[in-house]
């Protein structure tokens, strides 16, 4: 099944899924494999380091002819030379999060380069709109890594009234019953990303992946409230003590303490004192499988899930 809409028009791409851009999580093996199944893969740049984004890139292009996208990370100190990347590496697609990318804007349209921003509010998707975004990425609370206040649920239909371009729903979708929820709600693609951290071809410590397959409903916690950067992780003992800290308000600790986390989760499977950045979805991962039979699967669920809400008997 297709489901051709206003977002795979725009992108080049076959089905409405985009795979979330993780730090340390989603390479250029994951991107690729899930621009090959008709989505679109996205690097996640996170903190990496310029040169090692540049690699990421150029394997991407080997592994694959079809468009993928890199995730800037806002937040990160060296922003401006990671822009200068993808412009050089004429990126197709950029996503960006943390933060307002206002200031890229113009130079990443002028090179016609799709720009889809994670917004975690109305007011924000509004401004996106107004300086050229190619569509807005709403991302629910349920969602794993750096969050927002508002659920998935109420902040998808808010934004497809709010604005005239295409609206992703993120946070919280891992099956083909997100995809149909969402549609009902406005959305006219999703982005996906703890169920991605159990393809096949994510690169990430085998040791995370099993954390997550038995990861259950109330698993996930949301620490560093006190930050102002609130991030949603797997229970462990690095949560239970930043939450220990948030509660004595020692934001500046908690930074410090959280330096260097994800990679030693991610890439060195520390599953104590690393970040184990995922969504609540995680509870709903229950097996490794590839990026292509992740998307067939989710796609021809959604598509059961509508026909069978469209031959319901309603009225009479
Ligand atoms: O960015 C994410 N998720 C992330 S980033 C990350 S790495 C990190 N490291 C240290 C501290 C914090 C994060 C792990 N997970 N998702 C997209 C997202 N963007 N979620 C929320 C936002 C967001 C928040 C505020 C986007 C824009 C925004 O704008 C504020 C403003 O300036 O108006």
């Amino acid at each position: 099944m297709t489901l051709r809409t206003r977002l795979t028009e725009v992108l080049g791409i076959e089905h409405p899924i985009i795979q979330g851009g993780m730090a340390w999580t989603a390479t250029a093996e994951l991107a690729a494999a899930v621009s090959n199944a008709g989505g679109l893969g996205i690097i996640g740049a996170g903190h990496m380091p310029t040169e090692l984004l540049r690699d990421e890139i150029k394997r991407a292009k080997a592994l694959t002819d079809k468009p993928f996208g890199v995730n800037l990370m806002l937040l990160t100190p060296h922003i401006d030379e990671l822009v200068d990347l993808v412009l050089a590496e004429r990126v197709p697609v950029v996503t960006t999060g943390a933060g307002n990318p206002g200031k890229y804007m113009g130079a990443l349209k002028e090179q016609n380069i799709k720009v889809l921003t994670v917004v975690p509010s109305v007011a924000l998707a509004k401004r996106m709109e107004s300086i050229g975004a190619d569509a807005v990425i709403g991302e629910g609370m349920e969602a794993g890594g750096h969050i927002g206040e508002l659920t998935t649920m109420v902040l998808t239909p808010q934004l497809a009234d709010a604005v005239d371009i295409p609206v992703v729903a993120a946070g919280g979708i891992a099956d083909g019953r997100g995809v149909a929820a969402v549609f009902a709600l406005g959305a006219e693609g999703v982005q996906v990303g703890t169920r991605f951290m159990c393809a096949e071809e994510c690169t990430i410590h085998p040791g995370v992946k099993s954390r997550i397959l038995r990861a259950k409903d109330r698993d996930t916690v949301v620490t560093g409230r006190s930050t102002g950067h609130p991030v949603r992780v797997i229970k462990n003992k690095l949560s239970r003590v930043i939450d220990e800290l948030d509660r004595e308000n020692k934001p500046q600790e908690i930074e410090e303490l959280g330096t260097g986390k994800l990679r030693l989760a991610m890439r060195e499977g520390d599953l104590d004192m690393g970040s184990l950045m995922a969504g609540q979805s995680a509870a709903m991962v229950c097996e490794i499988l590839p990026a292509q039979q992740i998307i067939d699967e989710m796609m021809a669920q959604a598509e059961e899930v509508m026909t069978h809400m469209c031959s319901m008997p309603i009225g009479a």
